[in-house]
């Protein structure tokens, strides 16, 4: 890379705090995923939406490509800086810059951690909904960039939901400014959802305005041990129908293995194939009577062999970190993640073929399923043989990852239901979306990155 390049940026926006650290260039050239060795050009830190256009500008003339830059809490490469790229920092850029009780929305800047915006949110005596256990360290910018979505999708729904307008920088440096907090705005194509879940690849996301809610009211968590996993399904099924359920969230014992082997506290003695854990509005001796009614017919039925109902804010959050901290549990072992989504009701027949297709191909995994059942999204984790070489592993995780889209692709599934698509897995992109999709998304791209400079190799791939 031209560092003349770096010189005209330098000398044109000094106070951009442009680093070449080598710590730096370590430290911000990769996200969560471990596969690629961080190489960008350097780091530059805006602190306004100006300096963030100026870049722009600069990488045009110079065809220097972008990275955006969140929390790098990602798991599927998006902010992997790995070929001479400018990272672009949202660090500065961190702030609430409004409040408006009549809309009920915060502005924020991109780089705001998601748990300040839920302590901001709470501040004003309201809710932001979107949550999971990355909150300390994601930030709002990233989870626009992926449409996260989290453990209370089932009853508040992804990102997206809440997004009441955005600003973008594009690729030619315009500065567009989507929706405006609008509620209802039927006036052409909604750009501010073709922004949401592009990864860093049509825009930079500079401004956000965030809807907010009434607090959440109060609940309790139940932990439930399952003989088997059809009995997922009928359990969620009773507890659909008789709770008001703010999550639904499941794993497997081997999961539960990880997170206890990391310090966790093992709820109860008895040991089962499948654990759910499930969030309820508690407000009232109705609704915690009805709590332990399912419970019971969950006995009853043979669907659940025990469980545990929190009793206060203490146990209900050391039960939800056995699903919380399963991610971290797994860290020191590489796994090799996926993160797919199907429909509510294919669910039991994929998880069933899944299986099958480990114990064919490799009996010796040790695969760990978790994830969100209540809105179909369902993670993967196969870790490491600690005999198997990294680059023997990736192949035969590539080999049962192509199944796995193979799979998804019978069923009318996605390869990506809340991480995004990355680096990797654009391999098997096309699995999930159809030649004539990717084509229109291609199109698009030219539109908003006619030199594709954002965030270029990500989702797919671009000349
Ligand atoms: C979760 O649901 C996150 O905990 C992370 O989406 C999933 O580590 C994973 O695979
Ligand atoms: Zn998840």
């Amino acid at each position: 890379m031209p560092s003349s390049a770096l010189a005209v940026l330098a000398g044109s926006l000094p106070q951009l705090a442009l680093s070449t650290d080598p710590g730096d260039l370590e430290h911000y050239g990769r996200d969560w995923t471990r596969r690629w060795t961080p190489a960008p050009l350097a780091i530059a830190r805006p602190a306004d939406i100006g300096e963030v256009q100026a870049i722009v500008r600069w990488a045009l003339a110079e065809r220097v490509a972008l990275v955006p830059s969140g929390g790098r809490t990602g798991l599927s490469g998006g902010a992997v800086a790995a070929h001479g790229e400018l990272v672009v920092s949202f660090e500065r850029m961190n702030r609430v810059l409004d409040f408006d009780p009549a809309d009920r929305t915060l502005t924020v800047q991109p780089g705001l951690p998601l748990e300040r915006l839920q302590q901001a949110a709470a501040g004003h005596g309201l809710l932001y909904p979107v949550d999971f256990a990355a909150r300390g360290s994601c930030t709002i910018g990233g989870n626009i960039a992926t449409n996260a979505g989290g453990i209370r999708v089932i009853r508040y729904g992804n990102t997206r939901e809440w997004i009441a307008g955005v600003k973008v920088v594009t690729g030619t440096g315009e500065l567009l400014d989507l929706n405006r907090g609008l509620i209802k705005n039927s006036s052409g194509y909604d750009l501010r959802h073709l922004m949401i879940g592009s990864e860093g690849t049509l825009g930079l996301v500079v401004e956000a305005r965030v809807r907010l809610t009434d607090p959440p009211p109060a609940s309790s968590v139940m932990l439930l041990a399952l003989p088997a996993m059809d009995a997922l399904m009928q359990v969620f099924d009773v507890c659909r129908r008789r709770l008001a359920l703010g999550a639904f969230e499941f794993f497997t014992d081997r999961a539960l293995h990880h997170v206890l082997a990391h310090g966790a506290q093992r709820p109860f003695e008895e040991t089962a194939p499948f654990y759910v854990v499930a969030e309820f509005d508690a407000a009232d001796e109705a609704q915690q009577a009805a709590a332990l009614a399912v419970f019971e017919q969950c006995l009853e039925h043979g669907w659940v062999t025990d469980g545990a109902i929190s009793q206060s804010a203490a146990q209900a959050a050391a039960l939800w970190r056995l699903r919380e901290g399963i991610t971290e549990s797994l860290a020191a072992h590489r796994p090799y993640k996926n993160d797919i989504a199907v429909r509510i009701g294919a669910i039991p027949a994929f998880m069933h073929q899944m299986q099958a297709i480990f114990a064919r191909e490799y009996p010796a995994f040790d695969v760990v399923w978790f994830g969100h059942i209540g809105d179909g999204n369902l993670h993967i984790n196969v870790l490491k043989p600690a005999d198997l070489a990294d680059a023997a592993f990736i192949e035969q995780c590539e080999h049962v990852t192509r199944l796995l889209s193979e799979t998804l692709q019978a069923c009318g599934g996605s390869i990506s239901a809340e991480h995004g698509i990355g680096l990797v897995k654009k391999k098997y992109l096309a699995g999930t979306r159809s030649p004539a999709e990717i084509e229109v998304m291609r199109g698009i791209k030219r539109v908003l990155d006619p030199a594709g400079l954002l965030n270029p190799g990500k989702v797919f791939d671009t000349p």
